[in-house]
C-alpha cells in the first residue's frame, strides 16, 4: 500500500536530514535498535516546514475522518514541543484558515514565574479548553505523562496527542527478552485516557518505504527488530 503523499515526503526529508538513521543505536530502554529517529534535527527552515506540515496534515486527516474530534489549543511541552506546536498551528491555518485560523498554541515554563503576568503557561490559557499535545517521540511515556499532569492542573481537557514517530514497541520489561505480548507506552496512554494518539510515521511506514527502495540489509534488521519488540497494540 502506498503511503499518503505527505507521509512519503516527510519520510524522505527525515532520511535526507539524517533524522531517521539506520545502524546500531542503544535506546533509553537499553534495547539495541537498527534505527533511530531524532526530531531535534528539524531546526533548518525547510525541515521545520516539513515536520510542521506533516503534523498539520496528520491532525487534519484525523479531524476530517472523525468530525467529533474538536480541539482549541495545541500544547507543546517545554522545550522540544514549543516550536513544533507553534509551527503546526501556523501550518493548519494555511491548510484551512476557516477551520483552524482561530486555534491557539501554548507551552509550559520549566521554571515557575512569580512576577509579571505570573503563571506557568505561555500562550493560550488551558482552562476549560480542549487540548492536543504535540510531542516528538514517546518511548517509555515518562515525558508525556508530565505534560498530561500540567494540562490537568491548568484545568484543560486533554482530547488527543500527536507525535512525529511511533516506534510501535512494547514497553520494556525486566528481562526484555521474554515473548510476552505487551502494549506500547502509546497504547497504554490511549487506553488509560481514552484519547487518540496520532503519529505522522510509524515503524510500519518505514518498513513499507524501505521495501520499495532501501537496502535489503536495513530492511532485514528492521523486520527482525519489529518481530522481537512489536507491541500488542
Ligand atoms: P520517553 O517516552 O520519556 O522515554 O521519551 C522519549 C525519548 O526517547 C526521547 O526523548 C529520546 O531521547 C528517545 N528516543 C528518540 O528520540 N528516538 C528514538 O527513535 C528512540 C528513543 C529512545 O531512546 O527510545
Amino acid at each position: 500500500m502506498a503511503l499518503p503523499e505527505y507521509k512519503e515526503k516527510f519520510l524522505k526529508d527525515c532520511v535526507s536530514a539524517g533524522a531517521l538513521k539506520f545502524g546500531t543505536f542503544t535506546l533509553k530502554s537499553k534495547r539495541v535498535s537498527p534505527y533511530f529517529f531524532n526530531a531535534g534535527l528539524f531546526h533548518r527552515a525547510d525541515l521545520l516546514r516539513s515536520i510542521s506540515s506533516a503534523y498539520a496534515h496528520t491532525l487534519k486527516a484525523h479531524g476530517d475522518a472523525n468530525p467529533g474530534f474538536e480541539w482549541d489549543v495545541l500544547f507543546g511541552p517545554a522545550y522540544k514541543g514549543i516550536p513544533l506546536a507553534a509551527a503546526t498551528v501556523d501550518k493548519l491555518a494555511d491548510l484551512d484558515s476557516e477551520k483552524y485560523g482561530k486555534k491557539s498554541y501554548s507551552f509550559n515554563r520549566k521554571e515557575a514565574k512569580d512576577h509579571g503576568e505570573g503563571g506557568n503557561i505561555v500562550g493560550a490559557s488551558l482552562k476549560g479548553q480542549k487540548v492536543v499535545i504535540v510531542d516528538d517521540v514517546i518511548t517509555a511515556g515518562t515525558a508525556i505523562r508530565e505534560a498530561i499532569e500540567i494540562i490537568k492542573k491548568e484545568g484543560g481537557e486533554l482530547v488527543g496527542i500527536i507525535v512525529a514517530f511511533d516506534r510501535l514497541e512494547k514497553t520494556p520489561s525486566a528481562t526484555d527478552d521474554d515473548d510476552t505480548p505487551r502494549p506500547s507506552a502509546i497504547g497504554e496512554v490511549r487506553r488509560q485516557y481514552g484519547i487518540p494518539v496520532l503519529a505522522i510515521l510509524t515503524l510500519d511506514d518505514v518498513v513499507e518505504y524501505l521495501r520499495g527502495l532501501g537496502s535489503a540489509d536495513d530492511l532485514k534488521r528492521l523486520d527482525e527488530y519489529r518481530a522481537k519488540y512489536k507491541a500488542s497494540d
